[in-house]
């Protein structure tokens, strides 16, 4: 049996994925492994390409997991490609404005909600569907397109990217809203200058009925960002959770 996160998701649960930038599946296998429903495949400032995510795609679904992968700024057809290998969600970054939104929405979703050309072949394999039978009339729902709000421009559009039909959530950069906000005077997240921007986010997403995300890198700041309504959560990365844990196991022999 695959873990279906995505109906976790949609029922209402609370999901927390493992961030991978590394590029080879033995990594993302280990922080599965630790117990993470998911992990999401980073295209946009990881450094996961083509390869990789179909390799660690596989590996996810031999640990009876899906993944989610975010991929570069406007690259749609990239969206439609990771569909194809079997990614359960995409995460597109800087989505600004409802233009963005549609054209992502039209990569991932299949019309009559999008216009997702066809090729699935490994996704439904991945998925568990029997066939294309199966797999056409349950995909747009099985599937997650995640817009991320990271500027000024994208709040103030916030209502009519949520409006997009084939959006299904909306996932906060707390480092691009910190930089964008304040104009590049400070990088904070969760800081005060950007905190309630994080919060009016959060209550828009969750009054037009869709699911709000965010990337968090402290246990404090998830706890927080759970309290505002937040749904679906990344904690920290791959390559900075390695750092740590080399960290704390060289302090301990230290004099
Ligand atoms: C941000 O915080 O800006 C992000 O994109 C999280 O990865
Ligand atoms: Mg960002």
């Amino acid at each position: 049996m695959t873990h279906d996160f995505v109906s976790d998701l949609k029922s209402g649960k609370e999901i927390i994925t493992a961030w991978s930038g590394i590029p080879h599946p033995l990594v993302s296998e280990a922080l599965l492994n630790a117990g993470y429903p998911t992990v999401t495949l980073d295209m946009q400032h990881g450094f996961h390409d083509i390869a990789s995510i179909l390799a660690t795609v596989t590996a996810c679904k031999m640990l009876g997991k899906r993944a989610i992968v975010r991929i570069p700024v406007g690259e749609w057809g990239t969206a439609s490609r990771v569909m194809d290998m079997g990614a359960a969600a995409v995460i597109a970054p800087m989505i600004n404005t409802p233009e963005d939104a549609k054209a992502f929405a039209a990569a991932t979703k299949f019309p009559p909600v999008g216009g997702r050309s066809w090729g699935p072949a490994r996704a439904i394999l991945i998925s568990g569907h029997s066939g294309p039978d199966s797999y056409l009339p349950k995909a747009n729902n099985e599937s997650l397109a995640i817009a991320m709000i990271e500027t000024r421009e994208a709040l103030d559009n916030l209502d009519a990217i949520l409006a997009v039909d084939g959006i299904d959530g909306i996932f906060v950069g707390p480092s691009d809203v910190s930089v964008t906000f304040t104009n590049g005077e400070e990088i904070r997240q969760f800081g005060d200058r950007t905190i309630d921007v994080i919060k009016e986010i959060a209550e828009r997403t969750i009054a037009a009925g869709k699911i709000p995300c965010i990337f968090t890198f402290l246990p404090e700041q998830l706890k927080l960002a759970r309290s505002m309504g937040y749904r679906m959560f990344a904690l920290n990365m791959d390559s900075n959770i390695i750092a740590r844990g080399a960290t704390a196991l060289l302090a301990e022999i230290a004099d």
